[in-house]
């Protein structure tokens, strides 16, 4: 794919960059922290969504390097956050299947969050069900069973999309669900999307997990939400994601 070498390029020149969605609580509009997401700022400065460059995401020749490069702007953005006093709550690191690989992927951000001297308990992780299916798979339960005891937050991200998440739940060491954001555009539309919704949120509840909604844009769709005892949400409603910069306005801003 050209689209693999033009974002190896951009990597090497400085042109990947973290943006920050802040998740918010439903009841208050409390901040609770931000998810980092890759961006492509080309040289012409248009910004491209990590969404419109998956290939390169799962390269086997470049996920290992974006990967990390995503690690360690992620984690020293929240130390950097932290040395001028503001209060990002925590910060989201999207992790994909060919990450795990690495065995001590665990460990290694683990020492490197203790030498940032950040609290684990700030970071979390977001996994997919995509890690099950790989051949990292073995490798994916035991990185985050190690940064979940190290005190790292495991999200499980796009629930419900995945074909076999109730299974993934019983093994995996899961602290928090984000129902995919296909569930939440179709809330009111139909009524089988809500009941699912709706059982999301028990289930999580049933298991003492958190539960996130992710892509809420309307106020309607908060609604609901409060009304099934949804605690978290993040989506256009509240915030996009901004670059870091526009992390420091948003939080001064008494967010
Ligand atoms: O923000 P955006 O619409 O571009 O995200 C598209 C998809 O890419 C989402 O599924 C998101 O989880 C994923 N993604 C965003 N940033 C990262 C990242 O840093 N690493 C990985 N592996 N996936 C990411
Ligand atoms: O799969 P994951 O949840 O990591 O993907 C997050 C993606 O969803 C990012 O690309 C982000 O830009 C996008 N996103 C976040 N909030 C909204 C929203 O309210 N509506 C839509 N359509 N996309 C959103
Ligand atoms: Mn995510
Ligand atoms: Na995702």
């Amino acid at each position: 794919f050209a689209i693999v070498r033009d974002v190896g390029r951009a990597l090497k020149r400085g042109g990947l960059e973290l943006y920050y969605q802040p998740k918010v609580r439903l009841i208050g509009g409390a901040h609770q922290g931000f998810e980092a997401l890759l961006r492509w700022v080309r040289e012409d400065g248009s910004v491209v969504s990590a969404g419109a460059f998956e290939p390169a995401l799962k390269d086997p020749g470049l996920s290992a390097e974006i990967g990390n490069f995503v690690i360690e702007s992620a984690l020293s953005q929240a130390a950097g956050w932290q040395g001028q006093g503001l209060d990002f709550g925590s910060v989201a690191i999207n992790l994909g299947a060919s990450q795990f690989r690495n065995r001590n992927l665990g460990r290694a951000m683990l020492e490197r969050i203790d030498a940032l001297g950040l609290p684990p308990g700030a970071i979390e992780v977001e996994v997919t069900e995509d890690v099950f299916l790989s051949r990292a798979a073995g490798h994916a339960l035991e990185v985050c069973r190690e940064l979940k005891y190290g005190g790292v937050t495991i999200a499980f991200d796009d629930f419900g999309t995945g074909f076999a998440s109730l299974t993934h739940l019983r093994e995996f060491p899961v602290d928090v669900l984000k129902i995919d954001r296909s569930f939440i555009s179709r809330l009111g539309t139909d009524a089988s999307t809500t009941s699912i919704v709706h059982a999301v949120v028990d289930l999580a509840h049933n298991l003492e997990l958190g539960v996130v909604a992710e892509g809420v844009e309307t106020e309607g769709q908060a609604q609901f939400l409060r009304a099934v005892g949804c605690e978290w949400a993040q989506g256009y409603l509240y915030a996009r994601p901004m670059d870091a910069r526009a992390v420091q306005g948003y939080l001064g801003t008494g967010a």
